[in-house]
């Protein structure tokens, strides 16, 4: 008897999160040296707890389009070194002032401002040094790389994370702006998270309507994640989420909730979700991780 076996996916999502974990353990050595202050910092947050999101989503893009997760290992994991330095950055006092981050003590909190900020500039940094090791190269012709890692600054910088974390930063306090809170979850979580689905079908070799049909899917479920992360904000609870619930309230950020409301927030992202899941009808069973990863984004508890 033949049949497809069920998909599960807390089981897909745990293999691939040891795969990246083990992968970034080997990228890192352990801390010596004069500068190893700074290796200690950057490890202490890119092994905080994090659920590996985004690589994750790097390999499932690879997998919908036909190719083999784990070869865009290197691109998936620089895009995690990339999420992890904007996480220690938003922490400083000069931004967010967090105390709390993958229910540990932020970086600041334990290693001082001086050493966070170059933890983050360090795993900026690194994670284009990754995207460029000789390991890549020799599976991926160095066009594609090239169009990969453009793909990938520009969505981390200005008119992607960078741009969304300054109009964030500027509009704290102000009078809600529909207009505003779309433009800063798209370019503050958006940008990155479609990246990540995004530079995985194109490793892969994902191109014309896939790959269209992918970033479609990838931009809808960026945005679907950030007012998830809104709602959390509201409804969820600090110790299961690792940072302090109620900050976004307390510091008069610019969310869905406070623009529109929870109900029509809520209809938002599940409208979001459903049309992430359409976009991606030209795939077969190869992109059920997609499908149900999209699902998962506004079922999550942290
Ligand atoms: C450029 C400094 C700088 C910041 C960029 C990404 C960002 C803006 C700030 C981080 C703070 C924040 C609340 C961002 C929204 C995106 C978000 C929900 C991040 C948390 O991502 P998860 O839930 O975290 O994937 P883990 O810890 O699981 O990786």
């Amino acid at each position: 008897m033949t049949g497809k076996v069920p998909f599960d996916l807390k089981e897909y999502l745990n293999e691939k999160k040891g795969l990246v974990d083990k992968a970034l353990d080997s990228y890192f050595p352990d801390p010596s040296g004069p500068a190893s202050d700074v290796i200690k910092a950057m490890k202490y947050s890119l092994f905080a707890g994090g659920k590996r999101l985004r690589p994750i989503l790097c390999m499932a893009g690879a997998e919908a389009v036909g190719g083999d997760g784990k070869f865009v290992l290197p691109v998936a994991c620089a895009i995690e070194l990339i999420h992890t330095y904007s996480l220690i950055h938003d922490d400083l006092p000069v931004m967010d002032d967090d105390d709390i981050r993958r229910g540990k003590p932020t970086n600041h909190k334990v290693f001082g401002e001086a050493i966070a900020l170059l933890a983050g500039d360090g795993l900026l940094t690194e994670a284009f040094h990754l995207m460029t090791a000789d390991e890549l190269i020799a599976l991926v012709s160095p066009h594609l790389i090239l169009k990969v890692i453009s793909l990938i600054a520009a969505a981390a910088g200005y008119g992607g994370m960078v741009g969304g974390q300054v109009v964030d930063i500027q509009w704290e306090g102000k009078a809600p702006d529909f207009p505003i809170v779309e433009y800063i979850h798209t370019h503050k979580t958006g940008a990155m998270i479609n990246a990540s689905v995004t530079s995985g079908a194109m490793l892969a070799a994902g191109d014309g309507p896939r790959l269209t049909a992918i970033t479609s899917y990838g931009k809808k479920i960026g945005l679907a994640f950030q007012i998830s992360d809104d709602i959390l904000d509201i409804e969820g609870d600090s110790e299961t989420m690792g940072k302090t619930a109620g900050a976004d309230v307390e510091k008069g950020k610019m969310t869905y909730p406070a623009v529109i409301g929870l109900n029509k927030s809520k209809q938002i992202q599940s409208d979001l979700v459903e049309k992430a899941i359409d976009s991606l009808k030209i795939f077969d069973h190869g992109a059920e991780p997609l499908r149900q990863i999209a699902r998962y984004i506004i079922k999550r508890k942290k």
